[in-house]
């Protein structure tokens, strides 16, 4: 259903195209759950559901009428179908099931709903071809699932007769779980890897209005769980999705790999020649991943989805805290930013503290290369007349016109171990964050406002007319983005992004064509047009001249970042 976060887009993006505070979105008229419905527990996936004896897993499902809450504990509550074990909590994802490959799983399905449903994931054997479980309002099944492959899978409910897995909206749509086999032997109730389930309730009405939440392990950001890791511990994480579009997942600070991957029909191992380092994989719809990362520095860090949509106000229900009250210049007294333990991302982001090893000490820096960027705004600097944002680095003393910017930003050429400060001025009448993606630093300049850092020593949001210093040292070279961790949907997506080229020696300029894609106003995707895609700051980029046989062959330096899901 990715048509439907398209349009989810373009909803929000009508407001966001004036340069004022955005009130908050009208809230619409949710499915309440039934006065006596329980509250279904956000899941993290920790401890397996049933009883694992001699090589049987037996469990029992039963599908109940369930209330919801994706956001805080004063937050909305919608209707939705959930999983619960027989005489427990019904569960947002639903309850893990886990054992060791061998093993037989004896499931009791009770659907106590008024409504039939239809399963898939309870296949008779992990290796077939997948096959649905029709089951009547009140019926009960018995199934026997055959454990004889590895991996991470995923199960799922649906109303009866929709066609597709994307087919589910609201009432269905946290019926699935996590189902994992872990090799043989090994004791699924001793397992340290985390296991993150993403779902998405979502209900339309007229107009293309539509309320979301969008979670992992039923919970949004900044309600969700803190992961708390050691430095230098390995980490192993698993996810499966059950929402109906595909999410890129970022880390920041560090590089992952993909150890195995899967969706509906297998999961399979990657050979480790082709694990290569990465900050970002894209999970697909229905699809399963397996990374492993190793954090090797300590302080907050964030892993999340990298479309803006996903991680903001239009994938929640509207509970706290409220996005809308970023203070502008003109009203320093107005309210403040609401920050609950975080800052202003919402839904798909997960917050970790990693804390440090004995002896740790951060590093201490001498004598640091400035380079001085400014953060800005052009009203009108858009195709639209939309206002652009961007970078403009300041050289010497003469400081640039207010509303002179770049788009893209300005490349900064930074060598691998040289220390830098790029110190970033607001210029700005609102607030900001940047974000140097890709680069292995520490936690406090990393740009995610109110989280980076370490115990109190947060990085803040840049607040109109601040500056903030960010001091690293890039520690590999290769090309990157930089760009705004703030209202990223409007700030991204309006020209707050540039490239980095970290090298080891003198870059050589005559050879290197370095191509930046990203957006040229917050994206609409009922206008969908390369007005709103930018290579290189224009929509019809200017040819790059190359020459037969040229001894010293171009190199392309590609970033492309586009703040949303790309129109179809
Ligand atoms: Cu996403």
């Amino acid at each position: 259903m990715p048509f439907v976060a398209l349009h989810a887009l373009l909803v929000l993006a009508a407001p966001l195209l004036q340069d004022q505070v955005v009130p908050p979105p009208p809230r619409l008229p949710l499915p309440r759950p039934a006065a006596n419905a329980p509250i279904a527990e956000a899941n993290q996936n920790r401890v397996p559901a049933g009883r694992l004896a001699k090589g049987t897993l037996t469990l029992a499902l039963d599908v109940v009428e369930a209330a919801y809450r994706p956001e805080g504990t004063d937050d909305p509550v919608v209707r939705i179908l959930a999983l619960a074990e027989p005489g427990k909590v019904p569960q947002v994802p639903g309850p893990l099931l886990r054992a060791p490959v061998g093993t037989t799983v004896r499931l009791t399905l009770r659907n106590r709903s008024d409504s039939a449903l239809m399963f898939s994931g309870f296949r008779q054997s992990l290796k077939a071809d997948d096959d649905t479980v029709q089951i009547a309002a009140h019926a009960t099944r018995e199934l026997t699932i055959r454990l004889d492959a590895e991996g991470t899978f995923a199960y799922w409910g649906a109303l009866k007769g929709l066609k597709t897995f994307e087919d589910r909206l609201w009432l269905d749509s946290q019926l699935g779980g996590a189902f994992v086999v872990d090799p043989a032997g090994t004791d699924p109730a001793k397992a340290t890897d985390r296991i993150f389930v993403v779902s998405e309730w979502f209900h339309d009405y007229p107009d293309r209005a539509f309320e979301s939440a969008l979670a992992f392990n039923g919970k949004e950001w900044p309600h969700n769980e803190r992961i708390t890791l050691a430095q230098g511990d390995s980490v192993h994480w698993r996810f499966v999705n059950l929402a109906a579009i595909e999410h890129p997942l970022h880390l920041h600070g560090f590089y992952y790999r993909v150890e195995r991957r899967g969706g509906q029909r297998g999961d399979s191992a990657v050979a480790p020649s082709q694990q290569f380092l990465q900050n970002m994989q894209t999970l697909p719809i229905g699809g399963t991943m397996s990374i492993a990362w190793v954090p090797t520095t300590p302080g907050n860090w964030v892993f999340h989805c990298h479309f803006a949509s996903h991680v903001g106000e239009a994938v929640t229900l509207h509970g706290s805290p409220d996005a809308h009250t970023v203070r502008l210049a003109g009203q320093p007294s107005g309210p403040k930013p609401t920050v609950h333990g975080g800052h202003e991302m919402r839904g798909l982001v997960i917050g970790m503290h990693v804390t440090p090893a004995p002896g740790y000490k951060e590093p201490v820096v001498a004598e640091r290369r400035t380079i001085r960027l400014l953060a800005q705004k052009k009203p009108g600097g858009l195709i639209g007349r939309q206002t652009a944002y961007g970078f403009v680095m300041q050289q010497g003393d003469s400081v640039p016109a207010r509303d002179s910017i770049r788009i893209p930003a300005p490349l900064l050429e930074l060598r691998r171990g040289e220390p830098v400060r790029l110190l970033v001025k607001n210029t700005m009448d609102e607030f900001t964050g940047v974000h140097w993606h890709g680069l292995e630093i520490e936690s406090y300049p990393d740009g995610v406002p109110n989280f980076s850092g370490m115990g109190s020593h947060i990085m803040p949001p840049i607040a109109p007319g601040d500056s903030f210093a960010a001091d690293f040292t890039p520690p590999r070279s290769g090309t990157f983005p930089y760009h705004s961790h703030l209202n990223e949907l409007r700030q991204i997506g309006s020209g707050m992004y540039g490239a980095i080229v970290v090298t080891d020696g003198p870059r050589d300029t005559t050879r290197d064509h370095v191509i930046v894609a990203g957006g040229g106003g917050v994206p609409m995707f009922h206008k969908t047009g390369p007005a709103f895609l930018l290579v290189n700051g224009r929509s019809f980029p200017r040819p790059i001249q190359m020459t037969v046989g040229d001894t010293n062959p171009p190199r392309f330096p590609i970033m492309f970042i586009a703040p949303d899901t790309v129109p179809e």
